[in-house]
């Protein structure tokens, strides 16, 4: 019977079944886990093939992914586990308040999110919590990522409506990631009322968030609308990549980058007839996110 992976603790997997039972799995059977490099064989979102007969199911089969995003860990490369399969997009969750979200946390996100083919939306939540400038600074930044192709929205998951949220959400399966503490379970539990995530203080010593959430989720929260709940990111490792690959996962470099003298082999550094760096002098390209980039390509400070 086919069925869909809602849940993973990694050696157990809830599995909805095509006839809508929840059943709970362990990996059997003719899985090839010598082709698999990542520390997960089955993730959240896989759609299997579950044998029922006995009271723990067994998954025997994992079904092509549409996509998966990995993440990559930051201290050793090449150590990846799958974030999730069959998303249709991600939202990545920060703050301006605490724990502020960096610049630089976001792009690396942005960069791997594209990298793998999913489309991005940037939700900014605890609006409650910025006064004037915070809200003026929060609007800039919106501005910024949706003159790129991103979406970008503020929200407080405490305290509004969430139609526009729920909107962006609608008919899709949405990966939902950010900090520890930014919120992602509180949204979830105001998204629908049947779902009870634990939600987390946030430190008054580190105002940092204290990994509340442990294993991904799925929750089903409308007619074919699932957003996956995952346990906060501390740091995001980019996958592998050459250096002349990097800019094009910077969609507001990728097209001005062909007209760069050395093409694809300019790196945009210091090369002579480069487009991109006239195009960040010239304010058409965020000083932030050259920063970024510059930062990614360096490699040398990838645990932001
Ligand atoms: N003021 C305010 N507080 C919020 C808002 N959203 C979440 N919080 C608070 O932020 C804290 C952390 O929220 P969680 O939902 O547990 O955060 P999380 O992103 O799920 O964290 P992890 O599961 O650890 O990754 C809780 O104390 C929430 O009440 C908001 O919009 N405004
Ligand atoms: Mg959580
Ligand atoms: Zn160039």
């Amino acid at each position: 019977m086919k069925g869909i992976v809602l849940r993973s603790t990694g050696s157990f997997y809830d599995v909805r079944t095509g006839d809508g039972l929840h059943v709970v799995c362990k990996v059997r059977g003719k899985i090839r886990l010598e082709e698999i490099r990542e520390s997960n064989p089955v993730a959240v979102g896989d759609h299997v093939v579950v044998d029922t007969q006995n009271k723990i199911g067994s998954i025997t089969e994992i079904l092509p992914r549409k996509n998966h995003i990995l993440r990559q860990s930051a201290k050793r490369s090449g150590h990846a586990h799958v974030l999730a399969a069959n998303v249709d997009q991600a939202l990545l969750m920060v703050t301006l308040a605490f724990p502020r979200t960096s610049l630089g946390f976001i792009d690396r996100f942005l960069v791997s999110a594209e990298a793998f083919g999913i489309p991005q939306t940037l939700v900014f939540n605890k609006k409650d919590l910025l006064n004037e400038e915070g809200l003026e600074y929060q609007a800039a930044l919106m501005d910024l990522y949706s003159h790129i192709g991103m979406g970008a929205i503020a929200i407080s998951a405490k305290a509004d409506d969430l139609s526009e949220i729920r909107e962006i959400l609608k008919g899709k399966t949405t990966l939902l990631a950010g900090h520890s503490g930014v919120g992602k379970s509180t949204l979830l539990n105001a998204l629908d009322p049947r779902i009870n995530q634990k939600v987390g203080e946030i430190s008054d010593f580190s105002e940092k968030g204290t990994h509340t959430t442990t294993f991904a989720e799925m929750f089903d929260i409308g007619e074919h609308t699932f957003v996956i709940d995952t346990p906060g990111i501390k740091e995001w490792g980019l996958v592998d990549m050459n250096a002349q690959e990097l800019s094009d996962y910077f969609p507001e470099m990728r097209d001005l980058r062909l007209e760069c003298k050395y093409g694809s082999r300019c790196l945009h550094v210091n090369e002579p007839k480069c487009a991109i760096i006239p195009a960040v002098e010239k304010g058409d390209i965020a000083i932030t996110r050259y920063e970024s980039y510059l930062s990614m390509l360096s490699g040398k400070d990838n645990r932001k």
